[in-house]
Formats: C-alpha cells, structure tokens, sequence
C-alpha cells in the first residue's frame, strides 16, 4: 500500500554572531509562529540553493550583504502533514547594519538567554547544538 507522498519545505537559517551574542528576530502578527524569536532566513525558492537563498532571505529581512559560511546543523521537524527541514548555516561575515525590515524586532541575544525567549520547537530541539556553535 502506497502512503501519502509526505511534503517538505526547505528552510535555510542563519547563525550570526558578535562577541557571545547572536541575532535573533522576532516573527511579525499574521505569520505562522508569530511573536517567536527565531533565526534570520526563509524558503527556498525554486532554482536556489541553500546559500543562495539565505542570502538572498538576509538581503530582504536584514538590508545586509552577507557571506554564508559552512552548514552546521540540519535538522527536520513535522508541522502536520508537512515537513520541514531546516538548515543552519554560519554567518562569518556582512556588510550593513542589520535593520528589522521584516521581524517586529531584531536582538543581540547572550547565549545563556536564548533558552528562556519563545523560539520555535525547530529551533529548541537543537539548541544544544546551537550553543556549541555560538
Ligand atoms: P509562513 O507564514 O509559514 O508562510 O512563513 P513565512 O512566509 O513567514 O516564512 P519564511 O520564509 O520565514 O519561512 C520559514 C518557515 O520555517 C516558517 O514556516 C517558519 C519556519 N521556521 C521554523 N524555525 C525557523 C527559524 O529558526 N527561522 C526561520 N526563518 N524560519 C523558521
């Protein structure tokens, strides 16, 4: 018996650092996760690859010009008939001032405190591997 083909949307993330803290931003009314801190980035679009599309996502969130650095956690997750997988990229390197173009707020947050903001399952799932990185 054949089940139903599962569907799974990619996601690229990016882990940006200054001194021991990292950005997080805050996901705007309207969107699914709303008010949750997550990580800057989005989907990818049709043609792109996960670099190009986080750079790409930074561009349009952020204002920046970002260097993608190496993939450091893949992690997948269910939201109901759908999957997600995410991919966390490190981000070494940008050019502008990270402005909150499309979260209702952006933070530098210290490592010890990202545990007690709202952040998605996808994330918490993974933070101990998040916190080794940062
Ligand atoms: P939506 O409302 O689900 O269509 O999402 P958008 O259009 O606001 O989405 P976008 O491009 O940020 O998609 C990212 C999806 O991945 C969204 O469903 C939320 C989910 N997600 C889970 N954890 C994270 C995270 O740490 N960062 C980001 N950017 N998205 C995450």
């Amino acid at each position: 018996m054949r089940t139903k083909r599962a569907t799974w949307i990619p996601v690229v993330t990016a882990i940006m650092k200054k001194g021991n803290e990292v950005l997080l931003g805050r996901r705007p009314e309207g969107n699914t996760l709303a008010g949750l801190w997550e990580f800057p980035g989005g989907k990818l679009e049709l043609g792109e690859s996960p670099k190009q599309a986080l750079h790409r996502e930074l561009q349009e969130e952020l204002g920046i010009d970002a260097k993608i650095g190496d993939l450091r956690i893949a992690n997948s997750h269910q939201f109901g008939d759908k999957g997600i997988l995410l991919l966390f990229f490190e981000v070494p390197y940008w050019t502008g001032e990270p402005k909150s173009i499309h979260h209702s707020e952006l933070r530098w947050v210290k490592k010890e405190e990202i545990s007690r903001l709202e952040i998605p399952d996808t994330n918490r799932v993974v933070l101990n591997e998040i916190l080794e990185i940062i």
